[in-house]
């Protein structure tokens, strides 16, 4: 069922109409929406574990025009000591914008560059388009040449190679049905790695997008070019801005496939990764299909540097979170168009609560880097970035939810309140997993954001300060180098202190926050591994630790144990709404210290012990008395 039109109706139904294909129809009863997606991924995959590194900064831009250029943005960064993994190149790297090739003038330095990002614990990604150059002088460009003669191509349904045009001029486009394809882009990326060791892959223009409708000499007209009913895809015609609908492929015709290309281009770059690296591969594609989660993450392609973009960017993420792909963002910034200061700020902090956070920006604008911006500018971004970091166990808890049973990462505030209807429109906020709950300032000028909290107590993860909501709107106070975050009662959120990248992060104690329910509860959970190794929950090389709280005791139990469980240690413990002052606390039975504070807004009070001789591979306990 690939040539299809969904119509939403306001009765409310939806309207589906297809010409044609087997229709398989699933019905998942959930009972509730998070259950839904779990069923869904359930058939299609479910999402895979990404490499640490995946979770931190990303900058990229079209047009740094040379590998010094990009050094120069990476030094600035680690200058103004902003948090940044990894640095990105898009096709401006390549010769003559030909795949697996370095523009031998301006990039010459791109290999040197590469080796620094390693040293410094940085990473490295660049883009590769499907379209290889068919107009090379013989002997000179060995992808086009072998692939023809190992036949990898899509062809015409005449049966000669299909000829488009992308970047690099006339084009033939890789047949990524065919497992030979898969060979043929492997063996191409190893000689390239062997050059420029990349950490990931960027798949672009994978829908697969062609200058020419269909081909250089167009399609014939046969029933696949012409069906009887055209769904409403851009230009009206399958074959605009793309290959010819009847063009053949290894295992159908492209009439059949075309939605699956940028799946299958993903599949084969994952498993090349895979075999090169030895490590999680991490590919980033534009086009994407159910079971994408699988081989690779997403971003929401080309938008531009305005308010509308930053708020839209939420119900995309959050749309990508629900089909199985939660390594997910937006350009942060904007793509097109030159952004401004304001905006930039708080589309960094938004930024920084995508599952995939990365800043990109095309030729023409601006540079729109962290480090361009005035100082207080930079500073609100370098907050907001190392807030991020310091969410980082958490985060990375929730992926490996979404990796084990199909959890979303971001999700709306209707899946964990799904009685309350209020929050069913909701797409201006979003939660991390069920208790982290992100209020965005969406518009420019103000210095507050109205949000919505449900029913229940929420901590100002701040300050601890408690408000009671009865499902409500609140005005929060949102000056330009603050986004507001707020964390749901009941939940034990394990934070790190934060560094510029997350190698160094992930190797700092942890720091717990302990959000206690009305009755003195909470509970949440850590998932920890050495980052990159491939199926460590699959394999058994990763600790799982619990945290409970009750009675004014709170336990920690290591569930799953592996060497790296020995590794973590525990620097605070801040307990959030407690209702009277602790007279003693004691830590594995032992007198501890504490600092206490009495709340700004309410009575309750938060206190929090700084060092906890916290027993790896042991059940820990805190305990205090009133
Ligand atoms: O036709 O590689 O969406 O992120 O910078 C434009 C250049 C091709 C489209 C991608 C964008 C990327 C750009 N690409």
């Amino acid at each position: 069922m690939l040539f299809s039109d969904v119509v939403l109706q306001p009765a409310p139904a939806l309207t589906w109409r297809t010409i044609g294909g087997i229709l398989d129809l699933y019905i998942f009863l959930g009972p509730d929406p998070g259950s839904v997606i779990g069923e869904y991924l359930e058939v299609v995959g479910k999402p895979a574990m990404p490499p640490y590194w995946a979770l931190g900064y990303h900058l990229c831009r079209w047009g740094y025009d040379s590998s010094n250029n990009t050094w120069d943005v990476v030094r600035a960064m680690r200058n103004y000591g902003i948090p940044q993994d990894v640095q990105w190149n898009d096709i401006d790297y390549m010769d003559r914008a030909l795949d697996f090739t370095i523009d031998p003038v301006k990039f010459s330095t791109l290999p040197d560059l590469v080796k620094d990002l390693h040293i410094h614990n940085q990473r490295y990604v660049m883009i590769l388009d499907p379209g290889i150059s068919s107009t090379q002088p013989a002997g000179s460009y060995l992808p086009f040449e072998e692939g023809i003669k190992q036949g990898i191509f899509i062809n015409k349904s005449s049966g000669d190679t299909l000829i488009g045009k992308v970047w690099p001029g006339l084009t033939a486009f890789p047949d990524f049905s065919n497992p030979d394809t898969h060979e043929w882009w492997y063996q191409n990326l190893k000689k390239f790695h062997d050059k420029v060791p990349f950490d990931g892959l960027w798949i672009d223009m994978n829908e697969p997008s062609n200058f020419f409708d269909g081909s250089i000499d167009g399609c014939p007209s046969n029933d696949l070019e012409n069906p009887p009913y055209t769904p409403g895809v851009l230009g009206g015609s399958l074959r605009a801005k793309t290959v010819c609908a009847s063009a053949r492929q290894k295992i159908t015709s492209h009439y059949n496939l075309h939605n699956l290309f940028g799946l299958m281009e993903a599949k084969a770059s994952a498993s090349a990764l895979k075999k090169i690296l030895g490590k999680r591969p991490f590919v980033i594609s534009r086009s994407t299909f159910p079971s994408q989660g699988v081989h690779s993450g997403h971003w929401l392609g080309d938008n531009r540097s305005k308010w509308k973009d930053l708020y839209m960017s939420i119900p995309g993420m959050l749309t990508f979170n629900l089909l199985g792909i939660p390594l997910v963002g937006a350009d942060i910034c904007g793509f097109s168009d030159t952004t401004t200061e304001e905006l930039c700020v708080r589309w960094t902090q938004l930024g920084a609560f995508y599952p995939f956070t990365r800043n990109h920006n095309t030729k023409e604008s601006k540079a729109q880097d962290p480090t361009v911006f005035s100082p207080a500018a930079q500073t609100a971004m370098k907050e907001a970035l190392l807030l991020r970091y310091s969410l980082f166990p958490f985060l990375y808890t929730l992926f490996h939810h979404a990796h084990l049973s199909g959890q979303t990462v971001a999700r709306p505030l209707f899946f964990e309140f799904p009685t309350d209807q209020k929050t069913y429109v909701i797409d201006k906020q979003f939660l991390w997993g069920k208790s982290l709950l992100v209020t965005p300032v969406l518009d420019p000028g103000v210095d507050y954001v109205v949000g919505y909290l449900p029913q229940g107590l929420w901590y100002d993860f701040y300050t601890g300060d408690s408000i009671v909501s009865k499902g409500e709107e609140v005005k929060l106070r949102a000056p330009l180098d603050k986004i507001n975050v707020h964390l749901r009662e009941g939940s034990i959120i394990p934070t790190q202190r934060p560094n510029t990248t997350l190698w160094v992060s992930s190797g700092q104690p942890l720091r717990l926050i302990v959000c206690l329910t009305e009755e003195g509860l909470a509970e949440g959970d850590l998932f920890w591994d050495d980052g990159e190794a491939l199926d460590t929950y699959e394999t058994d090389q990763y600790a799982y630790i619990t945290f409970r709280l009750k009675e004014s005791t709170m336990t920690s139990e290591v569930v799953h144990s592996h060497l790296e469980a020995s590794y973590i240690t525990v620097e605070t413990v801040s307990f959030y709404g407690v209702k009277s002052t602790p007279t003693s606390v004691t830590v594995n039975s032992q007198e501890a210290a504490f600092n206490y504070a009495a709340n700004q807004v309410r009575g309750p009070i938060r206190f929090w012990i700084n060092g906890w001789d916290y027993k790896a591979e042991k059940e820990n306990e805190i305990q205090w008395d009133n």
